[in-house]
């Protein structure tokens, strides 16, 4: 039906969302225990375990600061770990800290060991290697991954319940994992294995996701415990592809990952409307549900920001808040006075529409907003 309403092509169909899940009638229940305290002692399993992010910019850092404070607002019990990489600034590094357990500088290029070597071989993997430092974690005994486009939007600490390799599927290729987010267990061992493999075959995607997929190639088919239900990365661009299984499921979602080119700190906010803005000028369409976005702007403005200013002092820096400027009052009162020959905004006929959507020319923001697709599928499904 969605098919026909609307011409999207659903990322996962009903088949492949209940194969994640072992009771086709309670979807979403899976099988995790809450610990024994009387078997795993909890003051262990929270000091030896952790959560681990990577910000290798002072945007993506952001973004670190965002989850690192969604994991703290929800009580997570396991220790926050981020590795930076060498191109982060001092005052950010500082206001991570403040959320963080442990800020770890990884620089490549300087560490003269495997993975540099491996890094002289496929230079384009730079990246990659630096997430992948996260196996050399080795005084955690289990790690949550995360990437730093991702917010909590409940306490995850089950996961540590979770072997590895246990991730999410990928919207876009089902039979894959997303490495967003994955359970694993540091080890220099497995971290050398990974450089070495990486060396020799490279990333099909040109990033983690590729490598650690071809490595970890049980995944799809070995052990069900090890695909972590969807709702623990939920990724923006799948809520639009499949819309009434975010209207059964979304409101389950304990993870949202921003996946896509644009990201929450692309856009900025305005502090005295609380509105996101920055949609328009984007070069990219928005595939970002505005209700998530606007969640990551509120931490960010009441959280994130404070810190930043603190340890920015006076130094000037871009705090993504659109500024008040003399030239947009002035810009508002040119507004008050008719507009000349400026043409009245076409109306697009429902065919065409239809074709702009499966071309990916989507308007998120105007007439395929979630609000209005979500008006369209109530009448079809009532
Ligand atoms: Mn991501």
């Amino acid at each position: 039906m969605t098919r026909k309403m609307w011409g999207l092509i659903p990322v996962l169909d009903c088949s492949q969302l209940l194969r994640l899940c072992p009771s086709p009638c309670k979807p979403l229940v899976c099988p995790i225990t809450t610990p024994d305290p009387r078997l795993d002692p909890p003051q262990r399993t929270m000091s030896d375990q952790a959560f681990v992010t990577l910000a290798t910019n002072d945007s993506y850092a952001k973004g670190a600061m965002v989850l690192g404070q969604s994991l703290r607002n929800h009580n997570t019990t396991r220790k926050l770990v981020v590795l930076v990489g060498p191109h982060v600034a001092e005052p950010c590094r500082d206001a991570l800290r403040s959320i963080f357990d442990e800020v770890c500088v990884v620089d490549i290029v300087d560490s003269g060991d495997a993975a540099h070597l491996a890094l002289i071989k496929r230079p384009d993997l730079g990246v990659t290697f630096t997430k992948l430092h996260c196996w050399t974690l080795t005084q955690y005994s289990k790690c949550v991954f995360m990437d730093a486009d991702t917010m909590v939007l409940s306490n995850i600490d089950e996961l540590f319940q979770r072997e590895e390799l246990s991730a999410a599927p990928d919207p876009g290729w089902p039979d894959c994992f997303n490495s967003g987010v994955f359970v694993f267990r540091p080890s220099n061992e497995t971290h050398e294995k990974l450089l070495a493999f990486c060396g020799e075959n490279g990333s099909f995607d040109g990033g983690d996701q590729g490598v650690l997929n071809s490595f970890f190639n049980t995944w799809a088919t070995a052990d069900i415990s090890k695909h972590l239900p969807f709702i623990y990365n939920l990724s923006s661009i799948a809520i639009y592809s499949y819309l009434p299984a975010f209207k059964q499921y979304g409101h389950d979602a304990k993870v949202v990952h921003f996946l896509g080119k644009v990201k929450p700190w692309n856009y900025s906010y305005d502090a005295q409307t609380g509105e996101v803005k920055g949609h328009s000028t984007s070069p990219d369409p928005c595939q970002l549900h505005p209700d998530y976005l606007l969640m990551w702007w509120q931490l960010y403005a009441k959280s994130v920001l404070p810190l930043l200013q603190q340890a920015y002092g006076d130094t000037p820096f871009n705090s993504g808040f659109v500024e008040e400027r003399e030239d947009i009052k002035l810009h508002e009162d040119v507004k008050e006075q008719p507009a000349a020959s400026a043409p009245p905004p076409q109306r697009v006929s429902s065919q065409e529409r239809k074709q702009r959507w499966e071309e990916g020319q989507i308007d998120y923001l105007g007439d395929d907003s979630f609000a209005n697709i979500e008006r369209k599928l109530d009448s079809f499904l009532k």
